[in-house]
């Protein structure tokens, strides 16, 4: 046996998001967000799954902390809920919003958890879509006053701040592709939302300075790792530019404040480009204090024209192992993504802000749900972490996706990420084989492999 030891002071964390694990939907003054009207589009969401109840953490919080304390993390990461804070948007602000995130971060630090904070997790204030949400550079303002009421909240409580979680699937995922809320199918609109949602990251950082925020500022990007098939230009090309528009599209203009131009220039034949209003780059280049890296998966594929996506790629079947969502098991692509950050960008201060596995084990008739595969998951993708460390990467920590099953977007309750399972009809929460099993690896801070 071997062991791979992490470094001193390396964070061990877990992560959820509002939408997914809150429920409590109409209490305390709660607005209406996107994801309430996307769940309630017939075909959009499976089942007809909403987050109405989801795992109750509005009213279980005390209990999940404790279990937290429990699973041996000294960091959790969760995202507030826009339309608690300010319900339509826009107008007023709604103090039993800020009451309830007071209380959750005052129970975090009372037993040793340290919170980190993501602004935006996707639940966009409905009446803000209504006047045509991301798309409409208004909304950077209004996210701005929304941003500024959290920070004086949780200003000397809070010290990791993430502005934005996973601006791709913000962007393309929900307004090109259309399989997340608002569910729009349009390169423009996508391309339009990513802009600004890049400019109000931009002016979140510069507000959090002026305002002298005690603590660090970053942002939570999802990436992919796609290998060429073969090393023919046209797959490497476009490989490149399949992974490019997850990582590069996002990560270039805020480590650089420059969007990559063989990816404008392929979007300009594809009929998008970006509206870039003087200042703008300047703005979304604004130094940060650390990158939040998300990862899940990745894969092989070659240029084909024909039945390639919009980027002529097309991924090739290498019948590789996949999670109950269908995801390939990639661990490698962790690393590549890793040291292709340090090579392009430097060395920022990295936290894997979310890495985990979709595996929908159910308890056995002892109640023990056995959860082995995810175990595997884990520990090969904190293998490549390790890899990375040893590598000179400045990876601080790694949250684990996700503290518990959730409200998993489009596919609703199907899917299971949690090392806590959930038992929706009565809220019980149950260990998983692998909750034990992170316990020891932040317990002891190495790996036996
Ligand atoms: C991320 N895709 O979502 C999110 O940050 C989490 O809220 C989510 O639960 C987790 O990963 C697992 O899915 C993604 O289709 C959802 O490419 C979908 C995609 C990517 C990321």
């Amino acid at each position: 046996m071997a062991i791979v030891q992490f470094p001193n002071g390396f964070v061990w964390g877990a992560a959820t998001a509002a939408f997914q694990v809150e429920g409590a939907y109409r209490e305390d003054g709660r607005g209406l967000s996107i994801w309430d009207t996307f769940c309630r589009t017939p075909g959009k969401v499976w089942e007809g799954d909403n987050g109405d109840v989801a795992c109750d953490m509005y009213h279980r919080y005390k209990d999940d902390v404790k279990l937290m304390k429990d699973l041996g993390i000294t960091s959790y990461r969760f995202s507030v809920a826009w339309p608690r804070i300010i319900p339509d948007g826009s107008g007023e602000i709604n103090p039993k919003g800020i009451e309830f995130y007071r209380n959750l971060v005052d129970e975090l630090l009372a037993h040793g958890i340290e919170p980190m904070l993501t602004l935006y997790h996707w639940d966009l204030p409905q009446a803000l879509q209504d006047r045509g949400g991301w798309a409409n550079r208004e909304t950077i303002d209004h996210f701005l006053k929304y941003v500024e009421t959290v920070f004086k909240a949780l200003d000397g409580k809070v010290k990791l701040w993430a502005t934005f979680n996973e601006p791709w699937c913000i962007s393309f995922l929900s307004n090109y592709i259309g399989a997340h809320a608002p569910g729009l199918r349009d390169l423009q609109t996508a391309i339009d939302v990513a802009h600004n949602v890049l400019v109000a990251h931009g002016k979140t950082v510069r507000l959090f300075r002026e305002l002298g925020i005690k603590g660090e500022i970053g942002i939570a990007p999802n990436t992919e790792w796609m290998e060429p098939f073969s090393d023919r230009e046209e797959d490497v090309e476009a490989a490149w530019r399949r992974r490019g528009w997850l990582n590069e599209w996002f990560l270039r203009p805020v480590m650089t404040g420059q969007y990559p131009e063989k990816l404008v220039q392929w979007f300009e034949k594809l009929g998008g480009k970006p509206k870039i209003e003087p200042g703008d780059m300047e703005l979304i280049g604004s130094k940060i204090d650390f990158l939040g890296i998300n990862y899940y998966t990745g894969g092989i594929g070659r240029y084909n024209p024909e039945e390639g996506d919009i980027f002529g790629f097309q991924e090739v079947p290498m019948g590789w192992e996949k999670t109950d969502i269908g995801w390939n098991i990639y661990p490698q692509g962790l690393y590549n993504v890793l040291t292709y950050i340090k090579r392009e960008f430097g060395d920022i201060p990295i936290y894997i802000t979310e890495n985990g596995a979709c595996y929908n084990d159910e308890p056995g008739a002892d109640g023990r749900v056995r959860d082995q595969r995810r175990i595997e998951y884990l520990k090969k993708h904190v293998l490549q972490v390790a890899r990375a460390i040893e590598s000179g990467v400045n990876v601080k920590g790694y949250y684990t996706w996700s503290l518990m099953d959730n409200f998993e977007w489009a596919y609703g309750y199907s899917m299971r990420f949690g090392i806590l399972y959930v038992d929706y009809e009565t809220q019980q929460r149950i260990k998983k084989d692998s909750f034990r099993w992170y316990r020891k690896l932040a317990r002891n801070n190495y790996i036996e492999v």
